[in-house]
């Protein structure tokens, strides 16, 4: 096993892979940012680094110095958690150079599975059923035009170099081919430094199902059932849940066995996510593989009963995978709601700022992973998710049942989050009904902007009623409470 493990990443993630390290009894080693002297994993880690200023660049994704760092202090490995340094091909192969272990996969894996035409091909070769479309970047418009025309409209126009949404455009119809191949190139160029187009057959109103696997190094493969992560805006999940309650167990068999050829197509190692999208007949195609731990793996973890980061730590030590895949049975059900610094309400604006006050819900069948509490800054050069609340039921139905008591638990001001948003989301009646697919935040946008959530707190005026009423009474501790304003802002309401 390894002594000591550099974690180059921040938030949540890093606290949640120094919590693996402590459990494996490994030496932690953290990296922070200016901007985050304040934040949990600079606290809870055994060793921490101040690496740069705030931007990414000078820190988080400054190479040179994190792997002259892990020289220095003896780390013989790297974990990159999600995001940065995770799926850098150029990065894990100076780490593999070092001498130091990347924990996650080779380099060669992760290239090949950047290459989206490339990986259709290897997916196609081995019966992993792929979108209907080219395995080959289109060579003209004219050569482009017959393969749409054969494949049927609407198609999707995707970048090679692309991925999780960038360099994609839909056609209708043929007279639209010519200018938007033409703008999808230019902005792949631009974006990628690789104009490479393929097309693909746009699936209507599909949603987004991706299974869990992990491999070790000397050849063995599991999976960890599926995750449904349909509920979405602008390709940024908000909710994600497993099991997923569209797929039956002859789907589940099929598509499990299918994101196993996969991984064994590449020759992978470490924990990896094969994305697929599914119809409404539960028909699926391969859309990409994520070869990183991903945001989302609690559900999977409560499920399955597997530590995913300690599994992957020891894999990365050349260790064989720790159980069957007989012993890795579906047990219950699991939620997870991404909680964001946002104002969903107003634009989806970014809320940053130092958070006041923070407190988290708790309790059976709850797991929160955060990186931040009171005191720590949200600042606007990183991704604005403050939390991962997780919840654990029997069924669906106890999951969400924990889920509205979680949310209703939680208390973060000094700032905008999306809490009220997820409220309204999970008591959404479609939502509950399992009636949704990757456009329902798009489609139900206004009917959830203008429900006034009820969740049993008072109005300004109630609330001042309140608390005139005890300050009648001897009522000397400190408290805060969040009231609904008479403008349906959420408003904190200090009272000593
Ligand atoms: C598609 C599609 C429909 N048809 N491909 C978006 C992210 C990238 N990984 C692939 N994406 C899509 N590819 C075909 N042939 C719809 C999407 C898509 C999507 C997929 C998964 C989750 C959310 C999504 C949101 C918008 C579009």
């Amino acid at each position: 096993m390894f002594n000591k493990i550099l974690i180059a990443n921040r938030g949540e993630i890093a606290l949640r892979i120094i919590r693996a390290c402590k459990d494996l009894g490994i030496k932690s080693a953290a990296i922070y940012s200016e901007a985050d002297k304040k934040s949990l994993h600079t606290r809870f880690a055994d060793e921490a680094y101040l690496i740069g200023p705030a931007q990414s660049n000078q820190s988080y994704l400054n190479k040179e110095k994190i792997i002259k760092l892990a020289k220095e202090i003896g780390a013989d490995a790297i974990h990159p958690g999600y995001g940065f340094f995770s799926e850098n091909a150029d990065f894990i192969k100076e780490v593999e150079k070092s001498g130091i272990t990347f924990i996650g996969p080779s380099s060669d894996s992760v290239k090949m599975m950047g290459i989206k035409t490339a990986a259709r091909q290897l997916m196609k070769k081995n019966n992993v059923p792929i979108v209907p479309g080219t395995t080959e970047p289109i060579t003209s418009v004219s050569d482009g035009k017959k393969i749409a025309k054969e494949i049927g409209y609407p198609v999707l126009l995707k970048a090679s170099a692309g991925g999780g949404g960038k360099g994609m455009r839909k056609i209708s119809d043929e007279s639209e081919f010519e200018s938007a191949l033409e703008s999808t190139k230019r902005e792949a160029l631009k974006a990628f430094a690789d104009d490479s187009i393929y097309i693909e057959k746009f699936i209507k109103n599909p949603k987004h199902i991706e299974v869990q696997v992990i491999a070790d190094k000397l050849g063995n493969y599991r999976h960890l059932f599926e995750r449904e992560c349909s509920i979405q805006r602008r390709h940024q999940k908000i909710i994600e849940e497993a099991p997923s309650i569209f797929v039956d167990e002859l789907t589940r068999k099929k598509i499990t066995q299918a994101a196993i050829k996969a991984a064994k197509a590449c020759g992978y190692f470490n924990a990896g996510t094969i994305e697929f999208l599914m119809d409404k007949k539960q028909n699926f195609y391969f859309l990409e593989m994520n070869t990183r731990l991903q945001v989302e793996h609690p559900v999977t973890e409560f499920i399955c009963g597997v530590d995913l980061v300690a599994e992957q730590i020891s894999i990365a030590a050349g260790n064989k995978i720790s159980f069957q895949q007989d012993d890795i049975k579906i047990n219950g059900f699991a939620l997870e709601c991404r909680i964001y610094a946002e104002d969903s309400f107003n634009g989806f604006l970014p809320s940053t700022g130092v958070i006041e006050h923070y407190n988290q819900p708790s309790g059976p069948g709850v797991r929160v992973d955060s990186g931040f509490s009171s005191g720590s800054e949200i600042s606007m050069y990183y991704d604005p998710m403050i939390a991962k609340l997780v919840t654990w039921g029997n069924n669906r139905t106890e999951a969400l049942t924990k889920m509205n008591r979680a949310l209703s638990e939680y208390y973060i001001s000094g700032l905008t989050t999306n809490i009220e948003f997820l409220k309204i989301i999970i008591n959404h009646a479609d939502f509950i009904a399992g009636n949704y697919d990757i456009n329902f935040i798009d489609k139900n946008l206004s009917n959830i902007l203008s429900t006034i959530p009820d969740n049993g707190e008072y109005n300004n005026e109630e609330a001042a009623a309140i608390l005139a009423a005890l300050i009648k009474f001897d009522h000397s501790s400190n408290g805060f409470k969040a009231v609904k304003r008479s403008d349906n802002k959420w408003g904190e309401l200090l009272y000593e």
